[in-house]
């Protein structure tokens, strides 16, 4: 195997490449590492100033990770995986950057990323059968393949409220926060949104602020993280056995053991056990409650128990019986919005300085120079925090002016929604991989996971196309409308349909409405990728110079 070296020393001309990846977080700098191991010249292109991606621009207070650290971590080099240790049971963002950039030192991968350098487009030359990237400043590199590392949730939403540039006091988002930070000592604070990001900011913040106002559309469904220092028979025992765990992940639906799914049958079991299954799920903290019952998550009748026990769980923390009832979700199934994980979320309401506002019987109407009126009030405030969510999946894809065959871009491709094979490729647009694309199982599983097995794909493709004098790869347009099909397919058997989420498009005005991650779970799609392989790239036209195989 070639030593693992930077491009440059390769002796490859700048403007000349294998392979341009966009995106330094944990997708691109695996899949730099890889490609290394087996002599491909290589460059990423980050937009931020550093490593980390998601980690290294969602800096807002509270930003943690919602999987168990020895968990949501890189499998891949067991040297990294014993050397490293975590502090706590969900590593903080800070935490979680400091492990990015030692990964990216630990295998010299900075001198192969280009930061603070946005890609503008993305070109395929038939005529060579090679990609023109060209990024924000006009410079030009050609390369024969583009991986796109651009992170699911990576576009953050843009305030489309009225007034929004009137107003006269700060205003932050968590997508984008200062690297300074914030302090918010004496401030009367207004957050609007209560998915994960708002409520992990919001129960930082509130020990700091002079009011703290809440500005909730829908509610979430949120359980208590239970987070505390890692315990060390946890992390000591991981390390241990780290190749059984390991294996037990990729196999798994989610890449999530903690989740530890139960077979039995939500009405299989008695009331009170029923009732013990969610208490012990609830202590144990985290997703572990949606696996209190196999059916909870296909189920109706037995995911309203689940919800069930999550709003009695509400109305026994939140003293005044009106804020509890308006922090309840009624209007979808518990888990079919990816559920919220949380430090003591719901008794932030307890405090005489927070309140919370319906959005849903008294909306915003417009943020004023001094604050925000709704239907039926104006608070006036110093600062807002808008925590409104990300154009998933696809909308970081969008902003590039990404064009295959005949000049088709991919955003006019997928107006109607993203058509992928595997979530790997598109037709039409030949040597574009994406790693976690729409169709692959990316935000539903442990994405460090669902990332490791998509740059392993990837490489073991690139290496093959190269041991065999190819030099193209694409998937057909029948195995991805089969893909997409079947994709949809295994949506409608589960509850995901049922709730106007980010995973489907909603959040978005004039998103089409299509269910875009991969529902079948991480085990059962890692091997239909390894039939696939198998079966001679099944769905993919491989062609040389003068081939098709
Ligand atoms: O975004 P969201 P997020 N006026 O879309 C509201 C991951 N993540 O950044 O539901 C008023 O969930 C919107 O209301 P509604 C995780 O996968 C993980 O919090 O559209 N409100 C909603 O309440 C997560 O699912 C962690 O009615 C408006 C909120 O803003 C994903 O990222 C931490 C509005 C957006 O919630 C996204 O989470 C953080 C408007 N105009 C994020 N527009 C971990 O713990 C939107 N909203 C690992």
């Amino acid at each position: 195997m070639p030593e693992n070296r930077p491009a440059a020393a390769a002796g490859q001309a700048s403007g000349e490449l294998d392979v341009v990846i966009v995106g330094a977080g944990l997708a691109g700098l695996y899949m730099l590492h890889k490609l290394r191991e087996i002599g491909i010249s290589a460059r990423i292109y980050e937009a931020g100033s550093d490593v980390g991606g998601t980690w290294f621009w969602n800096r807002y207070p509270g930003a943690r990770v919602d999987v168990e650290s020895q968990e949501y971590s890189y499998s891949f080099s067991p040297e990294l995986e014993v050397e490293w240790a975590w502090t706590e049971r969900y590593a903080a963002q800070p935490e979680l950057l400091k492990y990015v950039n030692h990964v990216a030192d630990r295998f010299h991968l900075r001198p192969d990323i280009r930061f603070s350098t946005r890609i503008a487009s993305a070109i395929f030359d038939e005529t060579r059968d090679r990609w023109t990237v060209t990024t924000d400043a006009g410079d030009t590199v050609s390369a024969r393949f583009c991986i796109m590392a651009t992170g699911c949730l990576s576009s953050a939403k843009q305030p489309d409220i009225p007034g929004a540039d009137s107003f006269s006091g700060d205003t932050y988002s968590t997508a984008n926060w200062p690297e300074v930070g914030v302090d918010f000592t004496g401030k009367r604070v207004g957050v609007i949104g209560t998915g994960s990001s708002g409520i992990q900011t919001i129960t930082t913040i509130v020990p700091q602020v002079r009011e703290l106002t809440v500005f909730q559309r829908t509610p979430s469904f949120s359980v208590p993280a239970k987070n505390g220092p890692i315990d060390p028979k946890v992390a000591a025992d991981w390390k241990a056995n780290r190749e059984h765990y390991r294996a037990m992940q990729r196999k798994s639906g989610a890449g999530i053991l903690q989740v530890s799914p139960n077979e039995t049958l939500t009405f299989d079991a008695s009331p009170d056990e029923r009732r013990r299954a969610f208490e012990d799920r609830w202590a144990r903290g985290g997703f572990s409650l949606l696996g209190a019952f196999a059916d909870v998550n296909v189920d109706k009748q037995a995911n309203d128990e689940a919800a069930a026990f999550v709003a009695d769980k509400i109305r026994s923390i939140v003293d005044d019986p009106d804020v509890a009832e308006q922090l309840i979700p009624t209007t979808y199934p518990v888990g079919a919005k990816r559920m919220c994980v949380d430090t003591g979320y719901y008794q932030v309401f307890n405090q005489d300085n927070v309140s919370l506002v319906d959005l849903a019987t008294t909306p915003i109407q417009a943020i004023t120079p001094t604050g925000i009126r709704t239907s039926a009030h104006e608070y006036e405030l110093d600062a807002i925090i808008y925590a409104i969510g990300f154009d998933a999946m696809t909308g970081a894809l969008d902003r590039i002016n990404i064009r295959g065959r005949d000049g088709l871009r991919l955003k006019d491709k997928w107006a109607a929604g993203p058509l992928t094979y595997l979530g790997l490729m598109t037709s039409g647009f030949p040597n574009l991989f994406m790693i976690t694309g729409p169709g692959s199982p990316s935000v539903l599983a442990n994405m460090i996971l669902a990332i490791e097995q998509h740059v392993d794909w990837i490489t073991d493709c690139i290496d093959h196309l190269g041991n065999r004098q190819l030099s193209v790869i694409e998937a057909t347009p029948t195995a991805e409308q089969d893909w997409v099909a079947h994709v949809n397919e295994l949506a409608e058997q589960t509850l995901y349909l049922q709730a106007n989420s980010w995973y489907l498009g909603a959040n978005i005005p004039g998103k089409p409405r299509v269910f875009m991650p991969y529902p079948g779970g991480l085990g059962l799609y890692r091997e239909t990728c390894d039939e696939v392989v198998a079966n001679r790239y099944k769905g993919f036209a491989l062609t040389g110079p003068d081939q098709t195989v």
